[in-house]
């Protein structure tokens, strides 16, 4: 006892002084665990837009992502000029049998689902141009591969829609053109419309295809008729009304089915409102037609002149307000939307 009792009393302050460093550093441990925890939490749960004073790799960070931000924001675009300097003025027409889609496709990258905005200026009009269509594919190619870079030329926000009338029974120009604005309109607030035969185009790009304070006819002359105005009055072909303007005149008459009339019928609901048709120059407001034939299933309507005896007592309830149809299909191609529709039969 007397050899163990200093070694064993060492022994035993020793085992102490090592309980007291073990638990000093769990202790510690503890402490920095917590810490840590505390830092972590305060670091995710922060809204990313509270910076820590003083942490300036994050202060660093931040400023990089808004500089960032900055550089992919495009600037806001300043309006397109009242004259696009695009213009070229008569056109040399080109119609060769040997043309396919995929080639229009192709000179036209910047169009997409038939839509096109210019890139370096902001439009000052955003219009939808409207086709009625059935079987005529060929005048449809070469309208689309004149058209696109004459807009495009215009510098103008658009979109081509063709609305393509199903099955077999009689033609109606009109009620396709009513179809043509309600569906286009469940796209895009467009500002006007461009009421547009499959079979004309534009010989001038100063032909602007953009809406006024009045309807616009397009068309004063064409090839056929000697670029002479048909008759006084007029309103075929080609025509641009804002989407106010229209709706002021409850659209088309639903109810001309086969050839002729349908566009007598819009000017006579234009005039009852007290507007006035405004028409381009003739020298630029001009047209080929590619040739055709009348259609089989769009014959003269007969009853023609009777209903247009009867515009001023049936246009508040026949047009807009009355057009049932039922949509198909709606197919966004490269160059155009495609709408099908069954707009019925004539009623006899
Ligand atoms: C004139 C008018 C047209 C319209 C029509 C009478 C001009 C330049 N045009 O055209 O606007 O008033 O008389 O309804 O004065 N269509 C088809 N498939 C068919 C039938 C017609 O796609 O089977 C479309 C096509 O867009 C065509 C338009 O309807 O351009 C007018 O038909 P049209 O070209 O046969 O009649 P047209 O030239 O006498
Ligand atoms: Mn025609």
């Amino acid at each position: 006892m007397g050899f163990c009792s200093p070694v064993f009393k060492f022994l035993r302050r020793g085992k102490y002084f090592v309980l007291l460093l073990l638990s000093l550093s769990v202790l510690a441990w503890i402490a920095t665990f917590k810490g840590e925890m505390v830092k972590s939490f305060q670091v995710s749960s922060a809204p990313t837009q509270t910076l820590v004073k003083g942490d300036s790799l994050r202060e660093k960070f931040s400023s990089f992502t808004a500089a960032t931000i900055r550089l992919s924001t495009p600037p806001p675009k300043a309006d397109c000029p009242l004259e696009s300097p695009l213009l070229q003025g008569a056109l040399q027409l080109t119609f060769e049998s040997s043309l396919k889609l995929k080639d229009v496709e192709s000179e036209n990258k910047g169009v997409s689902e038939g839509e096109y905005e210019p890139s370096d200026c902001t439009a000052r009009q955003n219009v939808a141009i409207l086709i009625p269509h059935r079987s005529r594919e060929r005048h449809l190619l070469y309208l689309l591969h004149h058209l696109h870079p004459f807009l495009q030329r215009q510098q103008i926000h658009y979109a081509i829609y063709v609305i393509q009338q199903a099955g077999d029974a009689t033609f109606n120009r009109a009620k396709l053109l009513n179809v043509g604005y309600m569906e286009a309109l469940k796209d895009y607030s467009w500002d006007c419309f461009i009421f547009h035969d499959v079979d004309l185009v534009p010989e001038n790009d100063h032909n602007l295809y953009i809406c006024d304070k009045q309807p616009k006819h397009l068309v004063v002359g064409r090839n056929a008729t000697g670029y002479k105005l048909h008759y006084k009055g007029y309103f075929g072909g080609v025509s641009a009304m804002t989407r106010e303007q229209f709706l002021q005149v409850n659209g088309f008459s639903n109810t001309y089915w086969g050839w002729g009339g349908e566009d007598d019928d819009l000017r006579k609901r234009i005039e009852l409102q007290k507007m006035k048709i405004m028409r381009p120059p003739a020298d630029i407001a001009r047209y080929t037609m590619v040739f055709h034939k009348r259609d089989s299933g769009n014959e003269i309507n007969k009853d023609r002149m009777k209903l247009l005896g009867r515009t001023q007592q049936v246009w508040r309830k026949d047009g807009l307000n009355s057009c049932s149809y039922k949509t198909l299909s709606l197919e966004r191609m490269p160059l155009y939307v495609n709408v099908t529709v069954d707009i019925g039969k004539p009623q006899s």
